[in-house]
């Protein structure tokens, strides 16, 4: 269905999704949901399926009465009990294993209509929702997974997030936006939050002294993606819910509806531009916003917190560990929760680079904890290939995907090969390296702001054959130098994708400067050079 305009007069997409919206509000479906769950899959109005986002649940492809389940988790915070809970439900009705996602929520898969009713209750019981997890409205928002003890924090701004977290979540103010409306929270003091990949951004700074709060607005990433543009504001840690909310309002009110591909907030700031867009806010709101903005410090370009790290809490440190492209057992959810409460403080924080983090680790425990979780394959050293390695979905279930990512049953996963090959070819790398690997342009894992973005796509193979492919993005990142990696102009079958990455590091560690880090290689080597080193040809005929 198109997208567009109403085509030879049959309903366009945005048409049809507002309609349904119109008709029934997304959070209406709950009790259609109950009762779908007693006369089964094959009883459910189609138009329900596209409701059911607002409860977090999606259907995965192929469609074959089985769904996804988003469990928000606001700041990536979660309590033992809470993930043991979530091993048991992935043990018994998953298949076994779910995935963390780029917004730190967990993905289970292979749910049925019938099991939802139940399984929501026991999830609910320990304070975890799916609402709002999917669906035109506010999404899961990302915040620092170290708040409140790593030692750079500028402010702990868990606390917000919970608030703007309960300002969204189930509240019909907000329940009918023209898209989906992404918000990131944070005082990190490296700004792992990615605030200017998000709708909303909000990161902590320092003015004179006195801490508060950075806004931008209108970034993401999708086949349009979007640097947030900053506005001139200094919200204190009170203005922060209700700058969310207005923020919300006024893509409610004005955001594109007649257009799914338009319909996000940066399209909005982009026709406004920042100044409209600030007058338009403080129109909406009962208090004048500060205009004082200090300059925006500089983050470095590694911003995760994987590893050891001393807390702010004397004696304490937070370990994060790598999780092999986001996907965990149910045993090693569970493995995470027992060395959470016998090693930490009873947290395990998700990351939006799908890794996890533990807390509250005495010094003297550390290295069992980190020997154990490395025996788990969850290891706080992992290698950087681990360590940044991020996957989306793909093929194996998402109704999008263009090519596999993760896993296609019955055959090689492509990303699982490349790591490999990394690990196993090119063994430790001092340098932090971001990999992403997206199974279509929509870029859910974030293959625009990686060092290496590979996007799924259809191409031809050596024998004229469709094979499936990824297309070559080179020299993305954000903080420092930011910006989104470019065509190379290279396409590489995806059976291609481990040599030749092999390949493009192993050049990289030839011809690289001492000093130069890969970005600086990749931004000064010409494109059909790099394309050349990953396709194993004469570099010296494709640069001339
Ligand atoms: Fe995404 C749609 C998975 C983060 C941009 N995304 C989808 C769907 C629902 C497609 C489908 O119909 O099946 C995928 C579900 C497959 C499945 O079964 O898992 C899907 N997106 C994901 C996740 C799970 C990727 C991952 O492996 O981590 C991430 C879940 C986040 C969460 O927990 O809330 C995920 N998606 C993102 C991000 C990254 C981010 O938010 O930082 C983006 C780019 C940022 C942005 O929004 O601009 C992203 N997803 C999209 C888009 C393009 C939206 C657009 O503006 O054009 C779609 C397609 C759509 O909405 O029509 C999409
Ligand atoms: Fe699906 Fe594409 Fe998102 Fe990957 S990037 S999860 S293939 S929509």
């Amino acid at each position: 269905m198109s997208d567009e305009e109403e085509v030879g007069g049959r309903e366009s997409k945005a048409a049809r999704v507002e309609r349904i919206k119109r008709e029934k509000d997304g959070l209406d479906v709950w009790d259609d949901i109950l009762r779908y769950s007693r006369e089964g899959f094959d009883a459910i109005d189609p138009e329900d399926f596209e409701r059911f986002k607002w409860y977090g649940v999606y259907r995965q492809k192929p469609n074959n009465a089985h769904f996804m389940i988003r469990l928000r988790l606001p700041n990536g915070a979660l309590r033992a009990h809470q993930l043991e809970l979530i091993a048991d439900i992935t043990e018994h009705y998953a298949r076994g294993f779910g995935d963390i996602t780029t917004r730190q929520n967990i993905q289970l898969h292979w749910i049925t209509i019938e099991d939802i009713p139940y399984l929501f209750s026991r999830l609910n019981a320990v304070g975890v929702t799916t609402v709002a997890a999917c669906g035109d409205d506010p999404r899961n928002i990302v915040g620092c997974p170290v708040h409140g003890v790593d030692c750079d924090e500028l402010y702990d701004a868990r606390p917000l997030v919970d608030e703007v977290h309960r300002l969204y979540v189930g509240n019909r103010e907000y329940s009918n936006l023209p898209r989906k409306f992404k918000t990131s929270i944070s005082g990190c003091g490296i700004r792992c939050a990615q605030g200017e990949i998000n709708d909303i951004g909000i990161n902590a700074l320092w003015r004179d002294g006195e801490v508060g709060f950075d806004l931008e607005v209108g970034g993401g990433l999708s086949t349009v993606p979007r640097i947030a543009t900053r506005l001139d504001a200094f919200l204190r840690p009170d203005q922060v819910a209700p700058v969310c909310g207005a923020i919300a309002a006024l893509f409610r009110d004005h955001g594109c509806r007649t257009k799914r591909t338009k319909a996000r907030m940066k399209f909005l700031v982009e026709q406004w531009g920042g100044e409209r867009f600030l007058e338009e806010l403080e129109a909406r709101l009962p208090f004048a916003i500060d205009h004082d903005v200090p300059p925006r410090p500089e983050m470095p370009h590694v911003r995760d917190h994987v590893g050891v790290f001393a807390q702010k809490q004397e004696g304490l440190n937070y370990v994060g560990l790598t999780v092999r492209l986001g996907r965990l057992t149910a045993e090693q959810m569970r493995t995470l929760a027992r060395l959470s409460r016998e090693f930490g403080d009873g947290t395990v924080r998700t990351t939006n680079s799908q890794n996890a983090i533990l807390t509250g680790v005495p010094t003297a425990r550390v290295d069992e904890l980190a020997r154990q979780a490395g025996n788990a394959l969850m290891p706080a050293d992992g290698d950087v290939w681990q360590r940044t390695f991020m996957a989306c979905t793909g093929a194996q279930f998402c109704n999008l995907a263009v090519t596999a990512t993760k896993e296609t049953p019955g055959e090689p996963s492509p990303a699982e090969s490349a790591l490999g090959a990394l690990q196993e070819r090119l063994g430790h790398f001092s340098e932090f390296i971001r990999i992403n690997f997206n199974g279509c342009p929509n870029s859910c894992g974030q293959h625009w702001v990686a060092d290496v973005g590979l996007q799924g796509v259809l191409m031809k193979g050596a024998g004229g054959e469709q094979v499936e492919g990824a297309l070559v993005t080179i020299g993305g990142g954000l903080g420092r130098e930011s910006g989104f990696g470019r065509n190379i102009g290279c396409r590489l079958p995806l059976t291609d994708v481990a040599d030749a990455l092999v390949r493009l590091f192993s050049a990289y560690q030839e011809l690289g400067g001492e000093d130069e880090n890969f970005r600086g290689w990749a931004l000064r080597t010409p494109d059909a050079e790099l394309a050349a080193h990953m396709k194993g040809e004469a570099v010296v005929a494709a640069a001339g």
